[in-house]
């Protein structure tokens, strides 16, 4: 299916390319034969029928697809069309072998595009590439794992190693690699939630107490009265919390979305998995559309909570009861009094300039929200991945607690995780800035003194690897040199690191960008049997909503020489430690049930840690604002929070671009090259634009054009950075925005643009300019 345009890494148009009119509805018929088709393709037609029916049930494995939680009684399979290419992507038959690395020079594969990398298969044994050679090579496990830890052990300094991981890691690799890298002595652990989830963390942990979210999937299906989908695109990324909206409108509730773009799957739904969905026209989901200018979510919660409190000062003075929850505020917040004086302050005029939306509409929402006793908000990564991100949220957040909407059945915030266990490995450990309680848990459990300053986060470490001070880099899963910003700075800086480790199931971009010397080490996935030491072993992950279950492969590995993440971990471990470290690494190989015994003692909420997850469907982490309305906040209360609106202001004739998914691609992994919910076929250098700004700048539908990104320097001065070979695309998105896909655009995003406090690059408001393709 590789087409001309996808032979090469090319700033060429894609010739191919075909675009359609947008669709309005998701996830029907099509779309799980689409999806089937693409298990029985890439996975062989026995392969695939024994992985879909065990996938997402109790006894099965987890979805690598992503964190949305399993319903307590599954359907007979509950999987989606997005679902299914994941797992058609992990249990592929083709291999990325000795054969095919002694055929392809790295040189030759880093013009490869991330969709024909990807295509290329599994990887099956250890590869090391020698310094100054243009090819890997196989090595043994004990090569490759004493490579490693020599260089570790022969480290200036310990924060001269950073260790990067992808939601994927189960909890068990997770906590032995945080742990790892801790005995080595540094903090180091970036992770893909400092690019995605890490302002929800960051604004929850403010105002609640915990960086997690608040509700349980029964709270959106069985309670809420109305969930606000803003900056989410379910469809896609989400399918199976289609399911969940379904069954919240079919008891009545509202749904409003909030987005710079008319989502299919926010449009119409049609739910492959039930007969009337199948032969009806689907649900209508969201009742309200808000089209928000890109980054314009800060202003327009701001107004919401400003015209609720005017609401409530309406009502009052006609003398009825308020509409806010005042027993609650009073009891359980504080800084209200605060928050309100902002918000009587607001400014209008910057209301209308941030959002581009009338005032209609938003009293529209308002009313909403009045009528609507239990209110969820959902998100994702059109509220983390701004410079205002974290004050955004924070804002969510006032707007929940105006009408005590936290704590309660029905109610709460809902940040909707990416990577299947990305929530869990922070909950293990994964964190360049860990807490004192976690450190010196993991001191008394393990007799050692953990680092205490805080490491590298992702942005951090692409600064750090540019200005010479890593010597080692390793990633557990994930693809840094795609998924992070400023691809020429991140990429040219990996080049020079010493020494480049990554542990993977499939080839990808970083592998073809490596070090002076670099190991790409193969390991099981999740879809396959676990027979390390002898037994069958199941690994844990959490979903997004605290939920903590099993997940245990049933397929063959791809190769016989993969070895589990966990194995690898321990046995690095062991070598780099040696043999006067007293922890029982070699126990921790053979059994998980020994790690899951140390988590029992050092993360909260994890007690009898072993009998519980047996359990079917696992267990619920304890979440005190959710449990008892118990805010555990520097002032011990929820926190309203004043937050400072600055307008993003586009200078004349620029857009503001975000970066987002395709239908056909998992982050940084290509599945094909159809975009079929927004209409796009057979390519991905598209930019959407609206019509009339198309038309103000000079350009016409299907133009060629370049994308070019400007930023001003700490002095001033505008660094351009260029994305070329774009066909413009007329598309309904909101005024002033324009879209295309990452990772072809990270290249645009500027290392130092990201968001306050978290630090998450903003890649989705980066300011463009169009320029005409010659
Ligand atoms: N099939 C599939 N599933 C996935 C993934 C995948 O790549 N493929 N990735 C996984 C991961 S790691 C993650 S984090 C999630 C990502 O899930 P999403 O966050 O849904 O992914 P994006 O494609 O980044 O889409 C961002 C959405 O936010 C909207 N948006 C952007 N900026 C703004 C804004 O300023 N305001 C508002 N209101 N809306 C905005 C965009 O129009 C888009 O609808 O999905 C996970 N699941
Ligand atoms: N411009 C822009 N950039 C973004 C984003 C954006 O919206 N716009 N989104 C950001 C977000 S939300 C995220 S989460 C990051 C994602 O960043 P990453 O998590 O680093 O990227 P992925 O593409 O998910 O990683 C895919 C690779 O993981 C490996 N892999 C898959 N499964 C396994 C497994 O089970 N074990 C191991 N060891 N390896 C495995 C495979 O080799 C595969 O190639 O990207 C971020 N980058
Ligand atoms: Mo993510």
């Amino acid at each position: 299916m590789t087409d001309v345009s996808d032979d090469a890494r090319t700033d060429a148009p894609e010739t191919t390319l075909r675009i359609g009119p947008p669709r309005t509805s998701a996830a029907g018929v099509p779309g799980v034969v689409h999806g089937l088709a693409h298990v029985l393709d890439e996975a062989g037609v026995a392969r695939g029928l024994r992985t879909l029916p065990v996938l997402n049930q109790h006894g099965g494995f987890d979805c690598p697809g992503c964190a949305w939680p399993e319903p307590g009684k599954p359907h007979l399979a509950e999987f989606c069309e997005n679902g299914a290419k994941a797992i058609a992507e992990e249990a592929t038959r083709k291999r990325a072998d000795a054969a095919f690395f002694a055929e392809h020079p790295i040189s030759e594969l880093a013009t490869w595009t991330d969709h024909r990398l990807g295509k290329a298969g599994r990887l099956t044994e250890p590869m090391l590439r020698d310094e100054g050679s243009d090819h890997y090579r196989p090595v043994s496990w004990d090569e490759a794992l004493d490579l490693v830890a020599g260089e570790l052990r022969g480290l200036g300094s310990p924060d001269q190693a950073a260790f990067y991981t992808s939601g994927r890691t189960s909890n068990e690799a997770a906590f032995l690699y945080q742990l790892l890298a801790r005995k080595i002595g540094t903090n180091n652990l970036p992770d893909c939630s400092n690019m995605c989830h890490e302002s929800s963390g960051t604004a929850l942990t403010e105002t609640l107490g915990i960086g997690k979210g608040s509700v349980s999937l029964e709270d959106i299906t069985d309670h809420a009265d109305l969930v606000v989908v803003v900056g989410q695109n379910p469809g896609t990324n989400h399918p199976r919390m289609l399911t969940a909206l379904e069954h919240a409108k079919e008891r009545g509730a509202r749904i409003v979305a909030i987005n710079p773009l008319p989502e299919a799957g926010l449009q119409t739904f049609k739910n492959p998995q039930r007969v009337k969905g199948v032969v009806g026209a689907g649900t209508k989901l969201a009742d309200r559309f808000l089209q928000v200018r890109l980054a314009g979510d800060l202003a327009l919660f701001q107004a919401v909570n400003r015209l609720l409190l005017e609401a409530d000062d309406d009502a009052r003075t006609a003398g009825h009861p308020g509409v806010l929850d005042r027993a609650f505020i009073a009891e359980h917040t504080s800084g209200f009094e605060r928050a309100a004086a902002a918000w009587r302050a607001l400014d209008w005029a910057d209301v209308d300039a941030a959002t581009g939306l009338d005032r209609s509409e938003i009293e529209g929402f308002v009313e909403d929200v009045l009528a609507a006793k239990n209110v969820v908000v959902c998100w994702a990564m059109g509220l983390t991945q701004h410079k205002q991100s974290v004050a955004t949220i924070r804002e969510v957040v006032s707007f929940l607690l105006l009408r005590g909407n936290v704590g309660r059945p029905g109610a709460g915030a809902c940040p909707v995780r990416g990577h299947s266990n990305v929530q869990g490995d922070r909950t293990m450990g994964i964190w360049e800035r860990p807490t004192p309680a976690f450190l010196d848990a993991l001191a008394a459990e393990f007799g050692f003194e953990p680092p205490r300053e805080p490491g590298y986060d992702v942005v951090e470490t692409v600064r750090a690897l540019r200005d010479g001070h890593l010597r080692v880099f390793m990633a557990v899963g994930g693809n840094f040199a795609a998924a992070t910003p400023d691809s020429a700075v991140t990429e040219a800086a990996l080049r020079e690191v010493p020494l480049t480790v990554h542990v993977s199931t499939k080839l990808n971009r970083s592998h073809v960008l490596p070090g002076r010397r670099s190991l790409v080490l193969p390991c099981l996935g999740r879809t396959e049997r676990d027979l390390t030491g002898g037994r069958e072993q199941v690994v844990t992950v959490e979903d997004s909503m605290s939920v903590v279950h099993t997940s245990r492969g049933r397929l063959a590995p791809a190769s016989a020489s993969l070895r589990s993440e966990t194995a690898i971990l321990c046995d690095l471990a062991r070598r780099t430690l040696g043999p006067e470290d007293p922890t029982p690494w070699e126990e921790f190989a053979t059994d998980y049930a020994r790690v899951r015994d140390a988590i029992s003692r050092v993360v909260p909420g994890f007690e009898d840690f072993e009998r519980r997850v047996a359990e079917p469907g696992g267990f619920v982490l304890p979440h005190p604002p959710r449990d008892a309305r118990v805010f555990p906040t520097t002032t011990g209360k929820a926190n309203f929070t004043v937050n400072e609106l600055e307008v993003v202001r586009v200078p004349e004739g620029r857009l503001l671009l975000q970066t987002v998914r395709s239908h056909d691609q998992f982050n940084t992994t290509v599945y094909g090259l159809d975009d079929r919910y927004r209409g796009v076929r057979n390519g991905r250098r598209v930019v959407f634009v609206h019509p009339d700004d198309l038309t103000e700048r000079g350009f016409a539908d299907g133009d060629t054009v370049h994308l070019v990104s400007e930023w001003p320097d700490a002095d001033g001065a505008i660094t351009e950075r260029r994305a070329e070979g774009f066909r413009a695309v007329s598309f309904p998105t909101a005024r002033g925005c324009a879209a295309a896909y990452f990772p072809e655009t990270n290249v645009l995003v500027p290392l130092d643009h990201t968001a306050d406090q978290s630090n998450t690059p903003a890649s989705k408001s980066v300011v463009i300019r169009l320029e005409a393709a010659r």
